[in-house]
């Protein structure tokens, strides 16, 4: 892994000649040292930092979206600016691994959340005979396909959190009301739905909708996203608004959605993570607590805690909830995150092991964040999806 700050370009380079060499992983590559064998694809630029917050090219979806230009097992990546430009160059802090593709971190970085991010490309270098051959094993959306994706999420920590790669998470919805963004949920089969029940009025089913496929709240027209209403609510019997206390629901779609690439189920949860396991948290609630939502989907690394819910939350109860956060409070689910899931990995597929509940404020000192146990309630769940 090659990062700004460490892997300065170019400066062998005799004086008077431009420096048009890029960043490269791993690091020991250079423009010449793809040859014989093997060949460097065109530049490729999937993504464009005036639309996406920040910039990313993503070796995995670059496998999908221009499978003809490239290769299934890349031996490194190259990555310019458009303007064929070195990374190092523009100031921006990234990120460039032959696995993830190229990440440029200014959303996330403090000092540097102001920089608009440069547009990047990159490149990689591939068995040449191999060029054009398709790689992706598509995903079969059945039970035992829950929990896998066809665009791999992204695994790198970074405090605070970052977009996730675009449709990483399949299984995640948008729950909306009058067709603006309140709550995350996620997908447990392909008609329903599993979220907070704070997050739903009962008395108003009709206003409500969700979107799968979703990862821009201001670009639905993907081609990717399905748009469906509600045709039942069922709220906890024994949820109360109070305490927060069996805070879970599940939403019957009208129609049944769409399996595909794009959009899967969760796995419902066996064992639960066990304490400091890394668990992931998406959702495109708000960024800061007083800022805005986000328009992508973002995603945060926590660790399961324990007991610190129990000794800052009077009302947290260890059988029903779950603890997460991390070690500095610096990352936490926020408001418009609520209802969506905490995932844990397992044997390469995920569970909903949470469901967003509550926190006092966002990221505050001391505080973690407080999730629905989903394993607590799986007889409940299985008892809503086969309910008439
Ligand atoms: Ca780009």
């Amino acid at each position: 892994m090659s990062t700004a700050s460490a892997a300065p370009v170019g400066d062998s380079l005799p004086s008077g000649i431009p420096d048009r060499q890029g960043l490269f992983d791993p690091s020991t590559m250079t423009e010449a040292g793809c040859s014989g064998a093997y060949q460097w694809t065109t530049w490729l630029d999937t993504n464009d930092p005036t639309v996406t917050e920040g910039d990313m090219e993503v070796t995995k979806h670059i496998q999908q979206l221009f499978a003809s230009y490239m290769c299934p097992v890349p031996i490194a990546v190259e990555a310019r600016t458009v303007f064929d430009d070195a990374p190092s160059s523009t100031g921006d802090v990234f990120k460039v691994s032959i696995t993830d593709g190229f990440l440029c971190l200014n959303p996330y970085i403090n000092g540097f959340k102001q920089k608009l991010c440069t547009d990047y490309k990159v490149r990689y270098c591939c068995p040449a005979s191999t060029i054009g051959q398709t790689t992706t094993t598509q995903v079969t959306p059945t039970r035992a396909s829950c929990g896998k994706q066809s665009f791999q999420p992204f695994q790198q920590r970074i405090v605070g959190g970052i977009e996730a790669a675009p449709n990483s998470w399949p299984w995640i919805v948008s729950l909306q009301q009058n067709g603006g963004h309140v709550c995350g949920g996620t997908l447990i089969d392909n008609r329903h739905v599993l979220t907070a029940a704070h997050c739903l009025d009962s008395g108003r089913m009709n206003t409500y909708s969700v979107i799968v496929g979703l990862h821009n709240q201001q670009d639905l027209n993907t081609g990717h996203t399905q748009r469906v209403s509600i045709q039942r609510m069922f709220i906890h019997e024994k949820y109360g608004r109070d305490q927060e206390d069996n805070d879970i629901a599940i939403l019957r779609l009208t129609t049944p959605v769409q399996l595909n690439q794009y959009v899967n189920i969760a796995c419902l949860p066996g064992p639960d993570p066990p304490v400091n396991a890394n668990v992931i948290v998406a959702g495109w609630g708000l960024t800061t607590e007083s800022g805005s939502p986000s328009r992508v989907l973002r995603q945060v690394t926590l660790q399961i805690m324990e007991p610190r819910c129990s000794q800052v939350y009077s009302s947290y109860t260890k059988e029903r909830q779950m603890c997460a956060g991390t070690a500095q409070y610096t990352k936490d689910s926020c408001q418009g995150d609520s209802g969506g899931p905490l995932m844990y990995e397992a044997n390469g597929q995920w569970y909903v092991s949470g469901v967003v509940s509550y926190g006092h404020g966002c990221a505050q000192n001391g505080y973690p964040g407080v999730y629905t146990r989903v394993t607590h309630y799986i007889s409940w769940i299985n008892s809503k999806l086969n309910a008439a």
